[in-house]
């Protein structure tokens, strides 16, 4: 997933640590070029999100001013001094600290890095303050620089996904039935394919469900569940094209009730997350349905389009997990990066291909290791 990334942050990383490690006391011209660029890929991000006002530029106190005298290195030659069995040892040790103003110069390509890769801000600043953290005015051993750099990466980036998993299967077997999934998300995100997926899964662990053809705007969106309800032998509840989404979730779930059915999945229409008739109709569907579970599903290879359209989905109709389909087919990966810090809600699953095993549960460590951290 991370293809593109993975290459461009190895070799950021290694940027970044060897200029950090450089022996030179000459004053670095400020990369003007890279800081212009990385200003306005974040202006393209505020303009999305439309929240420029909003945006917190963070100014840690111990920036110097300008025009102030700024010892770009500091480099000490310490001697420790150890009492051991056969006397002193004495290790000779380099270490180098790091000005602000030089981590902020050098971060800038990393910073880029992320951006292009559809990382959204708010994780880009959160992974910068924590790298500032770790490497601004600390000794380092001039041999380690690459590996506290990565280090910090690694811890960073995956404290973006401290937040509560949802462990689907056991919440299903456990709460009371029938266990009602509403699926929400944009126009061809991936919600009938993903449904189609999690029904496929949801009878591999011998869990019932029946699915509500909910979408009823969309052309063919009923003849395309119906489809994946036939081949997986799964009862569909339908009504016609036009009618309300609500009445199908409720007959979708009375049909479970009195089946004795686990599982009701909640097919919806997806039009823009700004229109304000499909606003009321989710709001409808979830007042009817009382969703046990309200899951997003985002489109990975959107970015940060899929991220804010999370952030919106959320306010809106308030969602509980996420699911990222075409995970697959998505180079950057920066939407898998952020959504879940940006909207504090987990990664489901993954969706790797258009199969009906193509579901991945998700784990942080796909996104760690993927990145080669
Ligand atoms: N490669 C890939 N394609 C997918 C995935 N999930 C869905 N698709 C494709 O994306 C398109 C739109 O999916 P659909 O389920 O109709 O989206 P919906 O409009 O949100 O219901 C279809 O062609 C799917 O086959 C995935 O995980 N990987
Ligand atoms: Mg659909």
């Amino acid at each position: 997933m991370f293809k593109f990334l993975k290459d461009k942050l190895k070799g950021a990383i290694s940027k970044f640590s060897k200029k950090a490690g450089e022996e030179t006391a000459a004053e670095e011209p400020i990369k003007e070029e890279a800081k212009q660029e990385v200003i306005k890929k974040k202006e393209e991000q505020i303009g999305k999100e439309g929240k420029i006002g909003e945006t917190k530029e963070k100014k840690p106190e111990e920036e110097p001013k300008l025009g102030e005298e700024i010892e770009k290195f500091e480099e000490k030659e310490e001697v420790k001094e150890e009492k051991g069995l056969f006397g002193k040892l004495k290790e000779k040790i380099v270490t180098t600290k790091l000005s602000y103003r030089k981590f902020e110069n050098l971060f800038s390509d990393l910073e880029l890095t992320l951006m292009e890769n559809n990382v959204a801000l708010e994780a880009v600043e959160k992974i910068k303050n924590d790298l500032q953290q770790n490497l601004v005015e600390k000794p380092i051993k001039r041999t380690k620089i690459e590996e506290t750099v990565r280090e910090s990466l690694k811890k960073s980036i995956g404290d973006l996904f401290k937040i509560d998993k949802i462990n689907l299967l056991g919440k299903i077997k456990e709460e009371e039935k029938p266990f009602v999934i509403a699926f929400f998300g944009v126009n061809g995100s991936g919600k009938t394919t993903t449904i189609a997926k999690i029904a496929n899964m949801l009878e591999e662990n011998k869990i019932s469900c029946v699915l509500a053809a909910s979408d009823t705007f969309r052309a063919a969106s009923i003849e395309q569940l119906q489809h994946h309800a036939d081949r997986l032998g799964i009862k569909i509840i339908k009504h016609e094209y036009g009618s309300d989404p609500a009445a199908v979730a409720f007959d979708a779930i009375k049909h479970a009730k009195a089946k004795n059915i686990d599982a009701v999945l909640i097919d919806t229409a997806g039009r823009l997350h700004s229109n304000e008739n499909l606003l009321k109709e989710m709001k409808k569907i979830i007042r009817v349905a009382k969703p046990s579970l309200k899951v997003f599903v985002g489109e990975a290879i959107t970015g940060n389009d899929c991220v804010e359209q999370a952030r919106r989905f959320n306010e809106s109709v308030g969602i509980d997990g996420i699911i990222l389909a075409k995970a697959d087919i998505d180079e950057k990966g920066g939407a898998a990066i952020s959504i879940s810090y940006t909207t504090k809600k987990p990664i489901m699953y993954l969706g790797i291909g258009q199969g009906y095993a193509d579901l991945k549960e998700f784990e942080p460590n796909l996104i760690v290791e993927g990145l080669g951290l």
